[in-house]
């Protein structure tokens, strides 16, 4: 026990901080990406790969989940998007000489970065019980291994299935067509710590777990809200859409504790003035919020509406949406008028002023769109924000109209796909019906585990398989400690990867690695197809020769796994879904509303559209068959003295818990990872400096959480907030501090100590 990763990578003793940047994209970003493609596999397939990212006949960027547009440009793909590709494209690859070199305990020792930068992983390795060494095994020998254990446990469960959000809606429908078919509904998933709050939020008040606007309405918004969302790294082709918006006359307002570079400034490698001059001004207004101000933000400035409202009647609000199209308002109202301006100064850390001056843009608006990622979701009180959000867009009725809506924006490239087709652990009766009806036979109804309970459920000894489509579960998820243990403790755990990772290194007793195509990789003749974040499903087609012969496709592994654990008796063609992918897509638009004549429609270049009821009838298939209005109780978060609240971010250098360099360039960060961002009138009061080393303790009833040596850079982030990468600091949230109702780790708000290390 007690096996720790090191701190430290070659290399990053170097560590070097510069000024942060004011702008994003432009040539360095080009540049860039060619370069970590040239080394990853070379100049001639970097070159063939990186024209097919994007098009209407190529693969769809593994990167994120943004949508294309229907006019795409020859490199319709960015710095990060590029990145993400090299990582599956490298030439380096992971073999069975390279598992007997390394002992998993030696493999649990490694950082992140060192694990990535292996390479492809190529042939089904296995772990034995007691051994500290994966050996090759066959396909049909793993698969034996895994039903053997799953007809082992005494409830179907015992056993728990992760999904990861890059597997293709086919591949998807397959697995969670086989976990039900077991008997469970544990099908945990990333999206239950990304954009869980969203969905929980979203579906309650419109009546749909997704956003409200196509890339179109974006276009056409007056004012766009950039609400926790650092698009430069994350979302870097969202950056045209909002430049597009801006040449259309958009206002754009940044809210974010960070003055990130890709808010403020950008400039489009793909436009003249991209190349040389100063780009586009994106953000008209920066709103520097405190960590978790949003919720206090949004309900003052519909406060501000309805008393523009009093005094100017029939001028800030759209009664006759309200009236028509929502429930709740009444009661709404009533609580908005008794805000605390004092609360919401403090927890906003802005003053009434630059809300005041905000709500004038809002009324200057016919259409307004607000779009976020994890700076609203990963909080306490993150579902309560998005229904305030609502609230404040249901005021003026800017849901379901060309311009105005909800843009949760998503993450990995396939996750909200992955949820369409059933990845859940609280189905709907619908849905489960509708398996029946198409499959014959009775899945599960009692609702399954999500990934926190998932990692309970491994601690307390209810759950002994846990099998991963994709994805690092253990370097994703929060506690680390605790979830390591509990991870250590299973029977069996499965990995379906591309790459190696922590969770291939942090394993129970016995373990399998099974590896799988990426997107960019030819799967015979067959296509998948993924849903981005605005509903648009396409097809997604690879071309490159696969990392190894040995490699499956995750839809291959789901029919040969299900074949070996069902016999040939379970009334389910496995075998034809796996020879003809058309064949999964009849099922799916059979089972899945909106996917009818699916095979057809999906072969129209470009793709087609999921049917959005608030979008395109204003229809809110709710309790009330209404738009809900909803009461969000304000409660500051009050940081007791010498504390900080800590957020856990993303580096441009990393995708999730894949660290592709040690540089977070837009930040001024080179060459090392362990730094912790603090705003200088914060260190002046703490009696701390820039360049000082310093641990991060948070503290709960259980006990406190330490992780070790950060070295302070002075940021002007918002006061008394920080900043520090994941997953480096998932071990300072416990397990137990989640989202209410979405029960999303609260990886954006942790109340830390730093404490000085003694000097070396
Ligand atoms: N290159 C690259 N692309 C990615 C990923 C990646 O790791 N690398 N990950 C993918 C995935 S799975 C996801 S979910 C998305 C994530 O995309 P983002 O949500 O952009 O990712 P984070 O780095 O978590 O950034 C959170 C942002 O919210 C701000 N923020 C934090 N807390 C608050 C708050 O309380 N209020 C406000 N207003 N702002 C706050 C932070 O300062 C930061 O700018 O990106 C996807 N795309
Ligand atoms: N503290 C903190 N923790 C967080 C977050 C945070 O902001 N702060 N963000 C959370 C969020 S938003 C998310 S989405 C989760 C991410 O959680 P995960 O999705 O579980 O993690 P990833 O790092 O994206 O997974 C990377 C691995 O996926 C595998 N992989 C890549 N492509 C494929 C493929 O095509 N098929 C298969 N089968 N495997 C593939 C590779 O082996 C790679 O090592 O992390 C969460 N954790
Ligand atoms: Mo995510």
């Amino acid at each position: 026990m007690a096996k720790k990763a090191p701190q430290r990578d070659a290399g990053d003793e170097g560590l070097q901080i510069g000024s942060p940047k004011e702008w994003a994209a432009g040539v360095p970003a080009v540049a860039h990406s060619l370069l970590t493609s040239y080394a990853q596999m070379g100049v001639k397939r970097t070159l063939l790969t990186l024209v097919r990212v994007n098009q209407k006949n190529g693969f769809d960027c593994p990167g994120c989940a943004w949508p294309e547009g229907d006019h795409r440009s020859p490199a319709e793909f960015c710095e990060n998007g590029a990145k993400a590709v090299a990582e599956e494209a490298t030439l380096r690859r992971v073999t069975r000489d390279f598992f007997a070199r390394h002992g998993v305990d030696e493999l649990a020792r490694r950082t992140d970065y060192w694990l990535g930068q292996q390479g492809r992983l190529t042939e089904p390795m296995h772990k034995p019980a007691g051994s500290d060494h994966y050996v090759p095994v066959t396909w049909e020998r793993a698969f034996d291994l895994i039903a053997r254990q799953l007809r082992a446990l005494d409830s179907p469960d015992e056993a728990l299935f992760y999904t990861s959000g890059r597997t293709s809606n086919e591949a998807a429908f397959l697995y969670q067509l086989l976990v039900r078919r077991f008997g469970t509904n544990n099908l945990p998933d990333c999206s239950n710590m990304c954009h869980e709050s969203s969905g929980s939020a979203l579906t309650q008040t419109l009546g749909i777990g997704k956003g409200t606007v196509s890339l179109e309405d974006l276009h056409k918004a007056d004012l766009i809200f950039v609400v926790g969302q650092n698009p430069g790294t994350n979302h870097p082709r969202m950056l045209s859409a909002l430049e597009k918006a801006k040449d259309n006359g958009a206002r754009i307002v940044a809210v974010n504790p960070l003055p990130e570079a890709g808010l403020l400034r950008f400039k489009n490698p793909q436009r003249p003035g991209g190349v040389i001059g100063h780009g586009t001004r994106l953000a008209d207004r920066f709103l520097q919020i405190r960590l978790n101000g949003d919720l206090a933000l949004f309900k003052a400035m519909s406060r501000l509406l309805l008393e523009a409202e009093d005094a100017a009647p029939g001028t800030a609000i759209d009664r006759e949406f309200v009236q028509t199209h929502t429930h709740g308002f009444d009661d709404w109202e009533k609580d908005v008028r008794e805000l605390d301006w004092a609360d919401v100064e403090e927890a906003t850390g802005l003053s009434r002023t630059a809300v005041e001056d905000t709500v004038q843009d809002v009324l200057g608006a016919r259409s307004v769109i607000v779009c976020w990622a994890m700076g609203l979701t990963q909080h306490k009180n993150s579902v309560a924000t998005i229904r305030e959000i609502v609230n404040f867009l249901l005021l003026r009725g800017n849901v379901g109209r060309p311009g105005a809506g909800v843009c949760p924006v998503r993450g990995h490239s396939n996750v909200q796909g992955d949820r369409t087709m059933g990845i859940y652990e609280k189905p709907s009766p619908a849905f489960l019906d509708a398996l029946t009806e198409e499959f014959g036979f009775q899945p599960p109804r009692r609702h399954g585990t999500d990934a926190v309970d998932s990692i309970r459920a491994l601690r307390d000894g209810r759950a002994k398989v846990f099998v991963a489509m994709g994805g690092n579960f253990v370097a994703a998820t929060p506690d680390t400690q605790v979830t390591e243990a509990a991870m250590r403790s299973a029977r069996l755990t499965v990995q379906v990867s591309t790459k190696l990772n922590r969770s291939h290194a942090v394993t129970g007793e016995e373990a399998l690695i099974l590896p799988t195509l990426g997107r960019t990789e030819r799967d015979r003749d067959q296509f998948v197809t993924v849903e981005d974040s605005m509903g648009m499903v396409h097809a997604s087609r690879g071309r490159l020769r696969p990392a190894s012969p040995d490699l499956l496709s995750e839809v291959a592994i789901v029919c040969r796994l299900a074949r070996t654990i069902f016999g040939e008796g379970s009334g389910i063609p496995w075998e034809s879904f796996e020879a003809d992918y058309d064949a999964i897509r009849d099922r799916i638009a059979r089972v899945v509303p909106g996917f009818g004549d699916f095979n057809a429609r999906v072969r129209v270049p470009g793709g087609f559209a999921l049917p959005n009821a608030p979008r395109d009838e204003r229809r809110f298939p709710t309790d009330t068959g209404l738009a809900n209005f909803t009461v969000n109780d304000l409660e500051v978060l009050r940081v007791p003295a010498g504390r900080l609240l800590l957020q856990t971010v993303r580096s441009h250098d990393q995708y999730n818990t894949t660290i592709y360099g040690l540089d977070d360039r837009y930040r001024g960060v080179h060459s090392g990872r362990r730094v912790v961002f603090v705003n200088p009138d914060d260190l002046a009061e703490l009696g701390l400096a820039d360049g000082e080393t310093v641990d991060l303790i948070s503290e709960w009833p259980d006990g406190e959480r330490r992780a070790e040596e950060f070295r302070i850079i002075s940021y002007p982030t918002a006061r008394g907030c920080c900043a520090a990468y994941f997953p480096e600091t998932n071990v300072l949230v416990p397990l137990d501090s989640v989202a209410e109702t979405s029960n999303t780790p609260t990886s954006k708000s942790v109340v830390i100590r730093l404490a000085r290390r003694p000097a070396a």
